[in-house]
């Protein structure tokens, strides 16, 4: 069958550009009807047109629209391996519409363009089959004229889900079968084709251009006085060039007696010198994020208001890459990227992944039967997007292995177009690519490579020629920081050694969205195994810097100040580095301010001088101060833009940096010793009473409380749980019992102006365990508690137990009322923020509701924290309430649940509220890493199992 044999397609025309044309166009989106077939076989030959079936949003999904369901998996195929063959079970849809051909329609032909369908389909007009093709995102296109009637005309379309091409459409993400893009009408182009090359040449300043089109056709760019027959090269004294940074664009047509085609042209030359990739001379570094098409309500039919978002927040938050993981995209997110200005690298609609399950037996990207169905992959996407200035690589395929057809793709498309640089990750050999690339590299081989002292992969350890080539390529980090859950942790790790060789010549965040799915009617996004399946990939899509609704999660926001392109160091002078490529900083304003505890005093703008790309220039304020004044003194500096972007308004921040001036120690609370008092069963101590027997607080200043008790665990992260048990600290934690934890008290010391409660905190059937001791002093209106934390016991493993060296967290856990919802702090914020995930923390006054204080991850896990706590309020609506103040400060989460409420929910309608505001008075918290796909915190950034001392003031708030 036509779904299951290795023709790539059949009555398709040649492919070309993606062009916006004078001629008419019909567009053929809209309601279609629907009716689907379990299995193919079961369909009637030719789809039957029958007015009683359902009906379908085009472009869209079935699964995503009442009909059949989505399915999830990562590598695995959902059908048995067996290449091209496919499956029984290979739900297939009959698409069909009415339209009415226009009166003024040209009698001179049509052609019928599909602009994405997965994964195979037959198409037939008005009853004749016009062909079928496979190739999900990529554009198919048909000659129809013949078949068009004047008046009404019949398109039928049929879609199977599986077909041989699905083996090569292996990717990260859900399967989502249908017409998921536009389906239009176009009057049969006269200019077919057009390669634009145009070209900068930085040491003159000049362009040159060579439109590649009809013959005949005129070029004409108005605003460079430029009128140039087709395939004439003409060179232009004075561009300016096109870069991500400077995304200049000139208006062109394309003209030819009955149709003008219009062009935005960016001049820019592409090309490897001295081992690294330049642009219009310069050496590129990618600030990059791998992007799956994906919308919460509409799968892969994203709109374009959808794909301007994404630019915009990716513009707004500093990346200035992307990579189309791991296919084309829809033809108008290019456009976008050219507006807008991002260095894109173009991947192939190729990944065959799941033949890892057979020790990669019969990948396609090995078999020769397999190249023609490859190739017309690579053909088309190269020629539906190379007139695209922001496309500056072609990347054949994603995890496909090593395979002798990729030879023949980069091949065809060196010779194609030479214009641009070609990219592959996964052939170790890197024989095709120009670019030598690997995923979630751990921070010593990156400084290893920058070195160029890696090690020999086995793929050239034979061949030494390979070798020399490989080592003498630069370096790509194709994917790396999984956004996976909470987290990932260690950007600001990553980008300095990035920073630091030129090598390595940047890197591409996996990814940008969480691919969670709103099913209709439904308030919680579903992944896999949500359905019951048995072979499933579970939330590993839930992995992006973006929530499934598109809000930026906690990692955009650390990545966005990781990568800012301004470097601000100071203080005394301040130092400003222009890490741009191309442009100054001219578009900037520098404006400073100065806080005492977080209130500001003083503030003004920064005169900045010119600073060009790569250049540094020194600034000096004043910062004098009256000595007298109270507080931490910080100094904060940002650049924001100067004026309206296309992609934000002025005002908006690109970069910041806080510095803290000499300040005044903070005022100690009195040393005067209020005493302990003996009152029925109970102790008073200041503000707080305790239970005699147990030395449990009770009460707090009236506030009823219960705790504050070590808490040494958290509801683990998706990094926390490792990869498939790989790079799992969770495995140690619950080995060691961190998650069941028993109390003990062992002593309740009373002395006279002191309350001592030594307890020894560990799990059942287990040595090892600490020794909590609890001190409270009432210190005049404060109360205060130091606790001693001490390990002891097999903390480094037994015959029988694995080594535990870390724990999750430690400090001490406290519910108080729920009424105490409202919440004040001076610390860190307003974000949340953990020890390998806190640049982007600032210093300040912050206001937030316990509710606003929760990050939704999409699967419930630790959240929240907020970091370098000085002091947090917590109050009711009248403003009654506590204070709690660290020594010097703390890292504060408080939620309307626990943490194993939050350990046990798997989706975010699990968690309900209980009667209690929770909250989590930290120490320190064990860092996030990104071992979900990736390495773990490292060592830096570990909570490392230690005797640890730390201290909380509280204090009563209001009238309490
Ligand atoms: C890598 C894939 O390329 C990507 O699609 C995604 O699955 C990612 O992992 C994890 O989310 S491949 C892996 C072998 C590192």
């Amino acid at each position: 069958m036509y779904f299951d044999d290795l023709t790539p397609s059949t009555g398709c025309r040649e492919p070309r550009a993606w062009l916006k044309s004078s001629r008419p166009r019909l567009s053929l989106n809209g309601r279609w009807k629907f009716e689907l077939w379990s299995d193919p076989a079961d369909a009637p030959a030719v789809p039957d047109v029958r007015e009683d079936c359902g009906e379908l949003e085009i472009p869209g999904h079935w699964v995503l629209q009442g009909h059949d369901r989505p399915r999830y998996t990562n590598t695995a195929f959902p059908f048995p391996i067996d290449p091209p063959r496919t499956p029984d079970a290979n739900p297939t849809g009959d698409h069909w519409r009415w339209f009415d051909l226009p009166d003024d329609w040209p009698a001179d032909g049509a052609v019928l363009r599909f602009d994405g369908v997965d994964s195979c389909f037959k198409v037939w007009l008005n009853g004749t089959e016009v062909g079928t093709a496979k190739g999900s995102r990529l554009p198919s296109e048909f000659d129809v004229g013949e078949l068009l009637r004047p008046g009404r005309n019949l398109l039928t379309v049929r879609v199977h889900q599986w077909s041989s091409g699905s083996y090569l459409e292996d990717q990260d993400m859900w399967w989502l079968p249908g017409i998921f893009r536009d389906v239009t009408l176009l009057a049969r182009p006269l200019i077919d084709d057009v390669f634009v090359h145009a070209d900068y040449d930085h040491l003159t300043g000049s362009g040159r251009l060579l439109v590649e089109t009809a013959a005949g056709a005129v070029v004409r760019i108005p605003e460079l006085g430029i009128e140039i027959a087709a395939g004439m090269a003409v060179t232009i004294p004075a561009v300016e060039p096109w870069s991500a940074e400077a995304p200049r664009l000139y208006d062109a047509t394309v003209a030819v007696p009955g149709e003008t085609v219009e062009l935005r042209i960016g001049f820019r030359t592409v090309a490897m010198i001295d081992g690294l990739l330049t642009v219009n001379g310069r050496p590129l570094f990618f600030r990059g994020v791998n992007r799956h098409e994906h919308d919460e309500r509409r799968g892969r039919a994203l709109t374009v208001d959808a794909m301007r978002q994404d630019l915009v927040l990716m513009k707004q938050h500093n990346l200035n890459a992307v990579r189309t993981a791991h296919y084309p995209p829809h033809p108008a997110f290019l456009d976008l990227c050219d507006e807008l200005g991002l260095w894109v690298i173009d991947e192939c609609d190729l990944e065959t992944h799941g033949f890892i399950y057979t020790d990669w037996r019969g990948n396609p990207a090995d078999d020769p039967d397999w190249a023609p169905m490859m190739l017309d992959r690579m053909r088309r996407m190269v020629e539906r997007d190379k007139n695209h200035p922001s496309v500056i690589l072609w990347s054949l395929a994603n995890e496909s292995h090593r395979g002798r057809n990729f030879g023949t793709l980069a091949g065809w498309t060196r010779e194609r177009d030479p214009g641009r640089a070609v990219f592959y990750e996964r052939d170790r050999s890197y024989e095709f690519s120009d670019f030598y690339s690997l995923m979630y590299t751990p921070l010593e081989d990156l400084e290893a490579i920058g070195t160029r002292t890696e090690d020999v992969p086995p793929e050239t350890a034979d061949d030494p020629a390979l070798e020399t080539r490989r080592r003498g390529l630069p370096f790509v980090l194709a994917e790396y920081a999984h956004a996976m859950g909470n987290g990932p942790g260690g950007l600001a790790d990553y980008q300095r050694v990035l920073e630091r060789y030129p090598r390595l010549q940047g890197g591409f965040v996996w990814e940008w969205i969480d691919h969670g799915l709103l099913l209709p009617g439904a308030t919680d996004h579903v992944y896999g195994g949500d359905f019951g399946e048995r072979v499933h990939g579970a939330n590993f899509c839930i992995d992006g810097l973006l929530f499934p609704d598109r809000t930026p999660s906690p990692g955009l926001i650390e990545y966005k100040k990781v990568i800012e392109p301004v470097r601000i160091t100071g203080t005394e002078p301040i130092t400003i580095q222009n890490l741009r490529t191309f442009t100054a900083l001219d578009d900037l304003e520098f404006v400073w301010s100065q806080e005492v505890d977080g209130v500001e005093v003083r503030a003004g703008q920064l005169e900045v001088p010119e600073v060009g790309p790569g250049e540094s220039v020194e600034v000096r304020l004043d910062l004098q101060a009256p000595t007298d004044v109270v507080g931490e003194r910080w100094l904060t500096v940002r650049a924001v833009l100067a004026k309206d972007e296309p992609w934000a308004e002025a005002g908006h921040e690109i970069a910041w940096a806080q510095f803290a001036l000499p300040s005044a120690p903070p005022k100690d609370p009195s040393p005067v010793r209020g005493p302990v008092v003996h009152r029925a069963g109970d102790l008073v101590l200041g503000g707080g009473e305790f239970d005699r027997r147990t030395g449990r607080l009770m009460r707090l200043f009236g506030v009823p409380v219960d705790g504050p008790r070590l808490d040494l665990w958290r509801a683990p992260t998706d990094n926390d749980n490792g990869q498939g048990g790989r790079n799992a600290v969770v495995t140690e934690w619950r080995a060691a019992g961190l998650d069941r934890l028993l109390h003990r008290v062992d002593e309740v010391e009373t002395g006279e102006r002191e309350l001592v409660v030594r307890t020894r905190v560990a799990p059942d059937g287990l040595g090892l365990g600490v020794r909590a001791t609890y001190r409270w002093v009432a210190l005049g209106d404060c109360l205060r508690l130091t606790m001693d934390v001490v390990p002891e016991g097999e903390w480094g493993g037994t015959a029988v137990t694995p080594r535990c060296g870390s724990w999750p967290r430690v400090g001490v856990r406290m519910a108080v009322p729920r009424s105490l919802d409202n919440v004040r702090w001076y610390g860190g914020g307003p974000g949340e923020a953990y020890a390998d995930s806190r640049e982007a923390a600032r210093v300040g006054r912050y206001v937030r509701t316990v509710d606003e204080l929760q990050t939704p991850y999409v699967v419930p896990q630790e959240n929240g924290s907020r970091i370098d706590v000085r002091w947090a309020e917590l109050t009711d609506a009248d403003g009654n309430g506590l204070r709690v103040a660290g020594s010097p400060s703390f890292q504060l989460t408080a939620r309307r649940w626990t943490s194993e409420d939050l350990e046990l929910a798997r989706h975010r309608s699990d968690l309900s509220s209980r009667d209690h505001v929770y909250l989590n008075l930290d120490l320190a918290q064990h860092g996030l890493g990104s071992a979900s796909c990736g390495p773990p915190a490292t060592a830096q950034h570990a909570l490392e199992v230690a005797p640890r001392t730390f201290g909380l003031l509280f204090r009563r708030l209001g009238g309490t």
